[in-house]
């Protein structure tokens, strides 16, 4: 029985976070037979797996969430400007029950593979449970961040306290009171966690291999008034964020850093610290692109750190030198005030590197740290890793990642589909922008495409879809072309691979803009999906 397929749908949808959730919506309301499966035994995507304390959104919430309903957008109402965890995760909830989606979603179920039967035309997928499922479509709502690394140090297994990784963060609430707490990882998700598990641990050691700029997330509740008001303006909001560069109402305030004065750059600077979030990366075009322009940003943000800081050797070692930017842009809370407290210890392990974990600690070239708990803030496999994980094969049993030589040479056509692999699509996919993007609104624009792309398929009778190779060669050359002339490219971070020992380094993020990359998207399905060949079986056979 096993070897059968327990049941058929038109599709089969991998993940019920934002992705997910809102393609399964899209989908129904189409009439197409759809199931989801999920790993988790709840909605949320990485808003049900990352608990970790301190956990939340660094794009405001106002704009991160769906903008396809105006009754959502109205009926639910955020508290402050940087929502935690816990409150996203409610917010999913709410979208899943109100949207009735629970019924189409299969909980606890880890797809472990998916084959293109070329006999059937259609996706075999192969569940944890040993069950089979057929569909036609195939969609991957997986996110780019969801592989998490936890580094191969010798020794883990005989650590006899307990180990987290922050993307995999227990139900049940870590108590940190009297423990000992090391936390290895200084990017976003460390950079939230360590202000929040300092004032409870009796001590932390921070183990940093990489300082961040990272500025003053300034989070603050709403009022009454501003809700009214964000509320009263949606329209305005949705348009604004669907046509921008980077999916969120803002834009560029000045062209660039190096070509203005340096009392006016200094205004520029502060405003934006003070106004806090990502009004910093808006100040100037030129910061991603022009190397002098960059190092101004460079310079403000590490004098920040030197006031900020009261021991120089400890501010010194905080100091990033790197270029600002290339990593992901990290928002925080009293980050480098926590520096200043009695109970935090900073450890370059760059200077000294982590050795192994012993059973009572972590072992560095020079010293060993005595510690009841280790969390791994070491981040993700990302882009291609969550697709890595799923044995997905297309046309002669080439699997994804064999096509892509583990991520070496990545070929994708719109971000969205890959050749060889006909009827799959994916969300947020590598080389579109959805990572620079707001994400709920890149997520937006995808499945939208997707959905509209399938119902055009049923209407014109088409049963196989699937990119030329030259429209992927030449999306893929655009990509590379457009990031070779930044910044982005030369920083080591999960955008180029260079966080994973071993991956092959490439920047697989689209980055053209949001706004181009959708009328892009939108002119592919005016002219008859240019770029992908159509075809019925009729004709096949
Ligand atoms: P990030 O941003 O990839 O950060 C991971 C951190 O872990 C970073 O400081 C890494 O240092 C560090 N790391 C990774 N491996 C090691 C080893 N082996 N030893 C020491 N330190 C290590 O992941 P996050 O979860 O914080 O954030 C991911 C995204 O979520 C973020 O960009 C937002 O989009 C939301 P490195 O910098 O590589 O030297």
């Amino acid at each position: 029985m096993k070897n059968q397929p327990i049941k058929e749908v038109d599709a089969v949808i991998l993940g019920a976070g934002f992705a997910g959730l809102y393609m399964l919506h899209q989908l129904k309301s189409k009439g197409f037979s759809t199931i989801v499966y999920e790993t988790g035994d709840g909605v949320g995507g990485v808003w049900y797996w990352n608990r970790y304390p301190g956990a939340r959104c660094d794009i405001e919430s106002i704009y991160y969430n769906y903008t396809f309903s105006i009754e959502l957008y109205e009926e639910w109402t955020w508290t402050s400007r940087f929502p935690e965890q816990e409150e996203i995760l409610r917010y999913l909830n709410y979208v899943a029950d109100r949207l009735k989606l629970r019924s189409n979603i299969q909980f606890n179920t880890r797809v472990k593979a998916a084959h293109f039967d070329e006999e059937q035309h259609k996706w075999l997928v192969h569940l944890n449970d040993g069950h089979q499922v057929l569909a036609k479509y195939f969609i991957t709502g997986i996110g780019c961040l969801s592989a998490a690394n936890v580094p191969k140090f010798q020794g883990l297994d005989q650590f006899s306290g307990k180990w987290y990784h922050t993307g995999h963060w227990p139900h049940e609430k870590v108590d940190f009171t009297g423990k000992r707490v090391g936390i290895i990882g200084t990017g976003s998700s460390g950079i939230q966690a360590i202000p929040v598990i300092a004032k409870e641990a009796k001590h932390l050691t921070v183990f940093q291999r990489t300082p961040q700029y990272t500025i003053p997330a300034r989070n603050h509740l709403y009022d009454e008034d501003f809700i009214r008001e964000t509320k009263g303006n949606f329209k305005n909001l949705k348009h604004a964020m669907r046509n921008s560069v980077s999916g969120t109402p803002f834009a560029y305030n000045h062209p660039s850093a190096i070509e203005d004065s340096d009392h006016h750059r200094q205004e520029v600077f502060e405003e934006a610290w003070a106004q806090g979030g990502f009004a910093f990366a808006s100040t100037y075009k030129d910061l991603l692109t022009n190397e002098q322009s960059n190092e101004k940003a460079a310079a403000f943000i590490r004098s920040k750190i030197r006031e900020t800081v009261q021991d120089p050797t400890v501010a010194e070692k905080l100091c990033p030198k790197y270029m600002y930017g290339t990593k992901r842009q990290v928002l925080d809370s009293d980050y480098f005030e926590t520096y200043n407290r009695d109970n935090v210890l900073l450890v370059d392990v760059k200077e000294s590197p982590i050795l192994e974990i012993t059973e009572t600690g972590v072992q560095t070239a020079s010293d060993h740290f005595e510690l009841d708990i280790i969390i791994f803030a070491t981040g993700y496999d990302g882009m291609t890793g969550p697709l890595f994980k799923i044995d997905i094969r297309g046309r002669n049993g080439v699997t994804l990642k064999d096509k892509w030589e583990n991520g070496a040479s990545v070929q994708t056509y719109l971000g969205l589909a890959t050749a060889s692999f006909p009827n799959l699509f994916m969300i947020t996919g590598p080389e579109s922008p959805s990572v620079l993007v707001n994400m709920p609104i890149a997520i937006e624009q995808h499945v939208e495409w997707i959905a509209q792309c399938i119902d055009y398929l049923r209407e014109h009778d088409i049963d196989v879809m699937e990119t030329n190779a030259e429209a992927e060669q030449a999306w893929s050359k655009h990509c590379r072309e457009i990031a070779s002339e930044t910044l982005y490219v030369k920083g080591d971070s999960w955008y180029t691979g260079a966080n994973i020992a071993g991956k092959p380094r490439s920047f697989l993020i689209y980055l053209g803009g949001f706004d181009y990359y959708t009328k892009r998207c939108q002119e592919v399905a005016q002219n008859n999906y240019e770029g992908f060949q159509l075809l019925k079986l009729k004709s096949i056979s």
